[in-house]
């Protein structure tokens, strides 16, 4: 009787760390490569896109992407992934060289955006 105590004891500890963990928000702010409103949607939807984010805001000024994120469905590296596919640096994690190559040129690395304000 002792031990099927303590073995709900446990079980309701399980359950309830999973309930405080699911449905938790956490944010994370990510450096980008992008320049411009074109980049700015594209980052900002390949972000959406993601399964388990719920918003993505794009700072122009200083090329960061605010992140909100469901911790138990996704995770910062899965997100600097999804920005790298759109072809932009995401922190450490470098663009993916081909999708970064179909940018519109001025969205490319080193290249200054005029367009898109
Ligand atoms: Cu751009």
């Amino acid at each position: 009787m002792k031990n099927l105590k303590s073995i709900s004891i446990a079980i309701i500890l399980v359950m309830i760390s999973f309930v405080s963990f699911a449905g938790k928000t956490s944010k994370i702010m990510i450096k980008t490569s992008g320049q411009c409103g074109m980049c700015k949607t594209k980052i900002e939807s390949s972000v959406k896109a993601l399964n388990g984010t719920s918003s993505a805001y794009y700072n122009e000024a200083n090329s960061k992407v605010l992140v909100k994120y469901d911790a138990a469905k996704t995770n910062p590296d899965a997100i600097r992934q999804a920005i790298s596919k759109a072809g932009y640096d995401a922190d450490n994690v470098m663009a993916v060289k081909a999708a970064h190559d179909a940018l519109p040129k001025c969205c490319q690395k080193g290249q200054v955006c005029t367009d898109g304000k």
